[in-house]
């Protein structure tokens, strides 16, 4: 005979995102490590276990490991080249495919691979996306890559989401040639509320000019567990759908700060208990295009917002003049 469920009350679904400066081994050595991602040439290119990743944009100094920790056991595997774990009402899923040039064709096989996965799984909703690629933004007009990007993702996913469906998402360029594109993924039993910029026009709502197939992602995604972090999409110097002060730096990066807080806010609308600006809770990972402005943009971080846990890469945003990019978690 089963207890009433009322026995074994269910924990909330938790994510709980650490920058930590500790070995690999250690890390992986917690049965309640989600995932743990490595960042650059010091860490290591590959693991046995499923839940390490390795993303070979640059890092700025030494980059910490970034470890997902979730409240109950985690199970994981390899399938067909995803590499995947599953605990605490959440699931972690990676592939990573060769691109040889056409990254249409390439994305599109790799969000197909994901679409079937989903269907698949007992964790469908994709919260939270990560696609990093090469030459991001290499060729002219509808044929630059980030732009063919676009339209191999909608092919691949197999029908346009709903804006209600949309996950947070990041897009990214490898500054030296990787030679595949690289999908990762966060997904869970329950949907979550994509959120949207009051500041900036919807990605999916794109004009034209901007390419054939809108960018399917939401600025943010609000989990439906209280104990989930706000999730934030790689966000820039846009407003409107425009990119701003492509001549300087520190005006982009006060853009960025802004556009988080704006999401921030449309958070807690629906949250209030969510702190009201980026700190101790938050984590952010940074992108910048310039290898010459790393520094600059660890100081500016370390001035404006210094309690923020942060890892800064380099990394190309998906818009030439788009000079830095930040991602992360809230609350
Ligand atoms: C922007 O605001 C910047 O195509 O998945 C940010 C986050 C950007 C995700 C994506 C693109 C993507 O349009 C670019």
């Amino acid at each position: 005979m089963s207890l009433p469920s009322s026995a074994h009350p269910a924990r909330a679904t938790a994510l709980h995102v650490a920058f930590d400066a500790a070995p690999l081994a250690g890390a992986l050595a917690d049965p309640r490590l989600l995932a743990a991602f490595g960042f650059g040439a010091d860490a290591p290119a590959a693991h046995a276990d499923p839940r390490y990743l390795h993303v070979a944009l640059p890092a700025f100094g030494r980059a910490p490991l970034e470890c997902w920790r979730v409240d109950g056991e985690v199970t994981h595997g390899r399938d067909d080249g995803i590499a995947w774990s599953t605990g605490g009402g959440l699931q972690f899923g990676a592939l990573a495919l060769a691109d040889d040039g056409d990254i249409e064709a390439a994305a599109d096989a790799a969000y197909a691979r994901l679409h079937d996965w989903l269907a698949g799984s007992d964790h469908p909703h994709p919260l939270r996306i990560w696609n990093y690629l090469d030459a991001i933004t290499e060729g002219k007009g509808d044929a630059e890559r980030y732009r063919r990007f676009c339209v191999g993702r909608a092919r691949g996913i197999g029908r346009e989401l709903a804006p209600g469906e949309l996950p947070a998402a990041t897009a990214i360029g490898h500054p030296a040639r990787s030679g595949r594109f690289q999908l990762y993924w966060l997904s869970a039993r329950e949907p979550g509320t994509p959120l949207e910029n009051p500041r900036q026009v919807q990605a999916w709502r794109y004009p034209r000019q901007y390419g054939p197939q809108p960018p399917g992602f939401a600025r943010a995604l609000l989990p439906a567990s209280p104990a989930m972090p706000l999730l934030l999409s790689g966000t820039a110097a846009v407003v409107g759908h425009a990119s701003q002060h492509g001549d300087s730096l520190d005006a982009q990066l006060d853009e960025v700060l802004a556009n988080l807080g704006s999401l921030i806010g449309t958070a807690r609308a629906m949250r209030p208990g969510l702190p009201a600006q980026p700190g101790a809770g938050s984590r952010l990972k940074v992108y910048v295009r310039d290898a010459d402005a790393l520094p600059r943009v660890d100081a500016l971080l370390q001035s404006r917002l210094p309690e923020v846990p942060r890892i800064v890469l380099h990394g190309h945003v998906c818009r030439r003049e788009l000079r830095v990019e930040i991602d992360g978690t809230h609350g």
